[in-house]
């Protein structure tokens, strides 16, 4: 057996080879840029895309805005990293964002972006991304484009089935891939069998506000839960993940975990579980977790302490979940805009298994099960099956959906996009993508309503499509239209880290709310200056707190005399613009931080330790107007037992 499982590993590393190759000639022929495809990727200067497309960052730990058709790169959004670009988790404020029990962590793996729903259709109020690697899930707030709440999720590892919404943004969930011990103890790995758990969370999404709240969470067998996705419309109420390792292996997975036909998806009835939690069915499991939240009006972000957890065990919850055999290592879940069918992507598969939500819940009705798994019941393969996809390529890893009964589904190991019908599961195109897709994105493309234009493939593998950088070239993503019978390839656009999924929306359901700037009589940032008169410089101890403002072309003081070496100096930078895109940066010679970039009405705060004597300058680090390189000013530093009063002034000599 496991000489069987080495041969089709290698004969994977093999076809991979190979469909590099052919396709790097099949790219030649079909030459993706005809002049009509040129034209239909062209945005006029001056004119706005059609969509913006959300592309996780992967290991980059953050998440970037393009436009589509254009592919055009508008920002980085900072989620889980630090970015000295924006300042975010160098500045005093943003710092708290990346908080966790680990301490303060200033790097994430970011993967799957969603966009909150209202009835089963993208609303554009957020978008949710969760990170991998110390559990947590973000939110987004698309008025500002920027991290409003990261919520760490305990009694998980390796967070990888998450972090999706259901219908009406209820919950936005998060799963394990790793089993651990829960809670975690010091136990031998070899005893991972039965005693290392998954847990499942549950997380309530604010219908107002958006705030996250960790509701509960289900504790479920060491298997590794892969990929997630809600029900739609008719299944609404339930969640499906796939799981695979459900050997519960615990060393050399890639054979150990790929002895068992069928792994299974699990089939979660959230409102049950609701309802358990309401009878009081749970377990209260201490715990701590982290949570942040970023005030658009301190300009501010806290941390609280989460300190317990609601627990259900499904053994003891009739009713909770389900396990659909589904063959091979299922990676990619996904459930159609009807909500009928659940698409499990069986990576070693030979066929894409497709189920049926209603003879599922057929076979409940009939109490029809195959079997048990830790007392959770397994359904019979045959009554759940709605369909396979026969021979559709190699290495299957997601599908989406068009809104026209078509599903898409990327296939990794033979390096294409597949293109088949819901229903008579027969396939209708084929088009090779360079190289190897993991996931791939139709706006709306995971709910009731996609807008079935356009389709995003992601690629794992970049090799020659760009001009070579050394070791490390750019990842990839593709852009298809949709629009026609066949796919059409229209353009390659190079991407930030390494893009996961990726969510796309119409560019009018997001672009009115954007915010154009704050307002200064908001600003509640406790050392905002929202009036030039009230500039200052206020020494506590060796503490100095520089009140200091920022508006074209000056700062206010520009001149500070009195600061000490061993001094900690807080600089408080109010931007006072109220003009839409004129923000000010400030940076100070010898700070063991980043720039400040503050927008008009905002507060931020970054600290300075001076070490030697001396004047030493600052200046603006965003070019705002005419008279930019103007914008600057001194320090002076005196000796630490000096006694040089402190001063500031601006514009007197
Ligand atoms: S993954 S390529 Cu979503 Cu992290 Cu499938
Ligand atoms: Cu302000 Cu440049």
């Amino acid at each position: 057996m496991k000489n069987t499982i080495k041969i089709t590993l290698g004969f994977i590393a093999i076809a991979l080879t190979f469909s590099s190759c052919n396709n790097s000639k099949s790219s030649e022929s079909k030459g993706g840029l005809s002049s009509s495809a040129a034209e239909q990727v062209y945005v006029k200067p001056g004119d706005h895309d059609e969509f913006y497309a959300f592309l996780s960052g992967g290991f980059s730990g953050q998440l970037s805005v393009y436009g589509l058709p254009s592919g055009r790169l508008f920002k980085v959004i900072p989620v889980f990293s630090q970015d000295p670009e924006k300042a975010y988790g160098y500045n005093e404020e943003t710092k708290p964002m990346l908080m966790t029990s680990y301490g303060e962590i200033p790097w994430g793996d970011a993967h799957h972006p969603d966009i909150s729903q209202t009835n089963g259709v993208l609303d554009g109020r957020w978008i949710f991304i969760n990170e991998n690697n110390t559990p947590r899930i973000a939110r987004i707030d698309l008025s500002n484009f920027e991290t409003s709440e990261i919520i760490e999720i305990p009694n998980s590892a390796g967070n990888h089935s998450s972090s999706y919404v259901t219908d009406n943004t209820e919950y936005v969930i998060a799963g394990t891939r790793f089993g651990i011990p829960i809670p975690q103890r010091d136990i031998s790995i070899k005893d991972y069998k039965g005693n290392f758990k998954g847990a499942l969370s549950f997380i309530k999404v604010d219908k107002d506000s958006g705030q996250m709240d960790l509701s509960f969470q289900i504790l479920m067998p060491g298997f590794d839960y892969d990929k997630a996705h809600p029900g739609r419309g008719k299944s609404d109420g339930w969640f499906f993940y796939t799981t695979y390792n459900t050997e519960e292996a615990n060393s050399l997975l890639e054979v150990n975990a790929s002895q068992n036909d069928k792994d299974f998806i699990a089939a979660v009835n959230w409102k049950k579980a609701e309802e358990y939690i309401k009878v009081g069915k749970f377990k209260t499991m201490p715990t701590k977790y982290a949570h942040n939240i970023y005030n658009d009006e301190t300009h501010s972000a806290t941390t609280t302490w989460g300190t317990s957890v609601k627990v259900l065990d499904p053994a003891e919850c009739p009713g909770l979940v389900y396990f659909l055999p589904t063959p091979k290592s299922p990676h990619g879940c996904d459930v159609d805009p009807t909500g009928e069918y659940i698409v499990g992507s069986g990576k070693l598969a030979a066929s894409l298994t497709v189920h049926s939500f209603t003879k599922m819940l057929d076979a409940i009705k009939n109490k029809k099960f195959a079997g048990e798994a830790y007392g959770i019941p397994i359904l019979n393969f045959e009554d759940v099956l709605a369909g396979t996809v026969e021979q559709p390529g190699l290495g299957p890893l997601h599908t989406e959906f068009d809104g026209k009964g078509n599903a898409y589904t990327t296939f990794f190991i033979s390096s294409e996009v597949v293109k088949w019908k819901l229903g008579t599961w027969e396939i209708l195109d084929r088009q090779p993508a360079f190289y190897s897709p993991g996931h791939l994105m139709i706006p709306g493309g995971n709910s009731q309503k996609p807008f079935g234009k356009y389709l995003v493939s992601m690629n794992k593998i970049t090799k020659d499509r760009y001009l070579p950088t050394g070791p490390e070239v750019c990842q990839s993503a593709q852009l298809f239209d949709i629009s026609g019978d066949k796919m059409k390839l229209l353009l390659d656009f190079p991407t930030i880290g390494e893009p996961h999924y990726a969510a796309g929306i119409p560019a009018d359901l997001v672009a009115p709310k954007s915010r154009k700037i704050f307002k200064l009589e908001e600003n509640k940032h406790p050392y905002a200056t929202t009036n030039d008169a009230d500039t200052k410089v206020v020494r506590d101890g060796k503490n100095v707190h520089v009140y200091i403002t920022t508006i074209r072309s000056h700062f206010n003081p520009d001149n500070i005399e009195g600061i000490k070496v061993g001094d900690k100096v807080f600089f408080h930078v109010t931007n006072m613009e109220q003009d839409y895109d004129v923000p000010h940066g400030m940076s100070m010679i010898g700070a063991n931080t980043s720039e400040v970039l503050v927008m008009p009405g905002q507060t931020e705060t970054f600290v300075w330790e001076p070490k030697q004597v001396g004047v030493w300058p600052f200046y603006c680090t965003d070019f705002c107007s005419a008279l930019h390189q103007e914008m600057q000013g001194y320090v002076r530093v005196s000796p630490e037992n000096s006694n040089i009063p402190l001063s500031w002034s601006l514009g007197e000599e």
